[in-house]
């Protein structure tokens, strides 16, 4: 939900920060003000600001003054954090206002005690010290069931909004692309009051259609509607429109919140991803919200060049891999038509290294452990559910899934994102292949697949080979079930050159993509194709890295590698829409 209507004071910018090596902040009450001359930048993990954070993992505090003005003294204030983590806990004015788990996910607490014509203190501790327990699991900042690097701190925007006593809650947006409308509004108010709906088109020159319903119960109001004459938003034509919804009291406007929808199918059927009655092929990258300085967050310049380059090298999709992305992330997605896979933080690569098969047991049996991940699923499905561009979740990625408890847990998961949004189809990234055991609760099946690069080394043929059995096994088990292969590809350094093509040079990846997709693109059940990875982002230390994995076929400063080159004529031979 987003609001041009409710005041807002925007947070980012600098922050007194302070490092608590000792964990004694709490103790010795550094919420009601600390005293330290390090400076911080928000939004921005706090690692590369100074080589002396940047292997930190632990509790960390940041501290603002803002002065808020005597006119917003009728409204209720909140504070707004975009993402920040992984343990978040707030202050203001030495009250403490909430707590949070989770640093991809947006949060929020209602602020009580606030100083109008004042100044008012906000503290925050953020804690990421790695945990088993913690979504994605870590051990310690270089021992991780994660391949990306584990940052810290405030990395997306922060901001005090303020909404009157009666307010909207919240927005879920269905569509269908014939026009079908079904929106719930949930609203908290005191007393019965007007609600005015709107859909206007993107440019909002033109109102498509306008609704004024009187005397409405505060809770849930389900409004539908067929509008006609509305365009489908789908990858070449990417069409947004706006809802805006509003509470009118007495002729006064109480609270206005809008949302950017698109009016489209989504199905999965006869083996295939249908976007509006076609069969689509995914084409593109898993990505990383990954960059110098900035650690976890992607500036907006930086977005912009991304999209482009995606679009330059013919790619329609991409996974948010190992989490959700920021809503400005995903608002480019939305307008530029890219066909998302929605993935939490329930990262598991790896966690063979970190827990003993009995641990892993007992961990996905823990009921606790359950409900956590169910809640990271839920804030992630509730912030991003009106995307026209999320077009399937992802529930994890690469748990051992060859497990039965585990099989189970994903069961769970899948069931619970289907009870949350029944609209979208849900599948989860597999490494466990042939010995998976929970691809059957899955509408789309999603592989990742390295052949040819951590096994079969130096022989991508042989690679291809033996991957091609594998789906074809898995294929003839699920024939029905459309399998996207999620990740493949290899690592190259930049500048790395060599004839044979040899492993981690330029010549080896750009050989391996072309021939993974000139395999796969030849086998009707592949609905999907995402290398592995768009560009080059930091990860844990350890002797398989060179300080970042380098699967990207761009740097990590966004320049092409041979392999952007020969995917750019590849991609862009590949039709968005596939035959029936
Ligand atoms: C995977 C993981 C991804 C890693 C990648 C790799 O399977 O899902 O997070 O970065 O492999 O490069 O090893």
């Amino acid at each position: 939900m987003r609001s041009w209507f409710r005041p807002r004071i925007q947070l980012d910018g600098f922050w007194k920060f302070k490092v608590d090596r000792e964990g004694i902040g709490e103790k010795e009450k550094w919420f009601e003000g600390f005293v330290s001359s390090d400076l911080i930048y928000v939004p921005s993990s706090w690692n590369e600001q100074n080589p002396e954070w940047d292997q930190y993992t632990g509790i960390a505090w940041y501290q603002k003054d803002i002065y808020i003005d005597t006119n917003l003294r009728n409204k209720i204030a909140w504070i707004v954090f975009k993402g920040a983590g992984y343990r978040t806990k707030v202050w203001v004015n030495s009250i403490s206002v909430g707590e949070h788990e989770g640093s991809f996910t947006e949060f929020k607490f209602r602020i009580d005690k606030v100083s109008y014509g004042d100044f008012n203190r906000i503290v925050v501790k953020i804690d990421n010290t790695p945990s088993i327990d913690a979504l994605p699991p870590a051990r310690e900042v270089n021992v991780t069931a994660f391949d990306f690097f584990h940052y810290g701190g405030i990395h997306r925007p922060v901001y005090l909004e303020f909404t009157d006593s009666c307010y909207i809650d919240d927005m879920t947006v269905y569509t269908k692309a014939d026009g079908m409308l079904k929106t719930s509004i949930d609203t908290v108010c005191d007393r019965v009051f007007d609600l005015r709906i709107e859909l206007l088109d993107k440019e909002m020159k033109k109102v498509v259609l306008e609704e004024y319903i009187r005397n409405v119960k505060p809770g849930r109001y389900v409004y539908e509607k067929k509008v006609n004459g509305v365009k489908p938003w789908n990858p070449e034509e990417p069409n947004l429109y706006i809802l805006v919804v509003e509470i009118v009291i007495d002729g006064v406007l109480r609270d206005s919140i809008y949302e950017r929808i698109g009016f489209r199918d989504i199905e999965i059927k006869n083996g295939r991803i249908y976007l509006n009655e076609k069969p689509v092929f995914l084409k593109g990258f898993g990505r990383h919200e990954d960059f110098p300085v900035t650690g976890k967050y992607l500036p907006g310049a930086v977005l912009i060049r991304d999209f482009y380059l995606m679009k330059k090298i013919g790619a329609n999709s991409f996974r948010t891999s190992h989490y959700p992305y920021s809503d400005e992330h995903l608002d480019l997605a939305d307008e530029f038509g890219f066909m998302v896979i929605l993935e939490p933080s329930t990262c598991y690569s790896g966690i063979g290294r970190i827990l003993s098969r009995d641990e892993i047991v007992k961990l996905f049996s823990r009921d606790d452990y359950i409900a956590k991940a169910k809640k990271f699923v839920e804030e992630m499905v509730k912030q991003h559910k009106n995307r026209p561009s999320v077009i399937m979740y992802s529930v994890t990625n690469e748990p051992p899934s060859d497990i039965p408890e585990v099989a189970e847990f994903i069961k769970k998961l899948v069931q619970f994102v289907k009870e949350l949004d029944p609209s979208r189809p849900v599948t989860f990234a597999s490494h466990r292949s042939v010995a998976d055991l929970a691809l059957g609760y899955v509408d789309v099946i999603s592989l990742n697949y390295y052949r040819g690069w951590y096994s079969e080394w130096g022989d991508i043929d042989k690679g291809i080979e033996v991957m091609l059995k594998e789906l074809e096994e898995i294929h003839r088990r699920f024939p029905d079930k459309p399998i996207i292969i999620t990740e493949f590809g290899a690592d190259a350094i930049t500048g790395l050159h060599s004839d044979p093509p040899q492993m981690w040079s330029e010549e080896y990846q750009a050989e391996m993509l072309k021939k993974y997709i000139e395999t796969l693109t030849k086998k009707n059940y592949i609905v999907g194709l995402h290398i592995w990875n768009f560009a080059d982002f930091r990860t844990p230390q350890n002797p398989g890295r060179t300080i970042l994995n380098r699967k990207g076929v761009f740097t990590r400063d966004r320049q092409p590698k041979l392999s952007a080159l020969i995917m750019k004529d590849l991609f862009n031979k590949i039709p968005t829409h596939m035959q029936q």
